[in-house]
């Protein structure tokens, strides 16, 4: 299991946050109940298995809604 932190283009309204929050729980591998997503940091964080689905394919969905990812991080 792995934990990503991702930081985005600033968000400009809160249905933002739930459009993303909503595509990243659809997502095969992402751990459903540790993805959050702060409108005032515009940052996302959340676990995943690595083995079900890589870091570039979040970052695909996410982009995918229109949305620029700023920084990733994975650890
Ligand atoms: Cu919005």
């Amino acid at each position: 299991m792995k934990s990503a932190t991702m930081q985005l283009e600033t968000l400009v309204c809160p249905s933002c946050t739930l459009k993303i929050e909503g595509a990243l729980k659809n997502l095969e591998g992402i751990v459903k109940d540790t993805a959050q997503i702060s409108f005032n940091t515009s940052k996302v964080k959340f676990d995943f298995d690595e083995d079900k689905i890589s870091i570039e394919e979040v970052e695909g969905a996410i982009k995918k809604l229109g949305f620029d990812i700023l920084k990733s991080r994975v650890k």
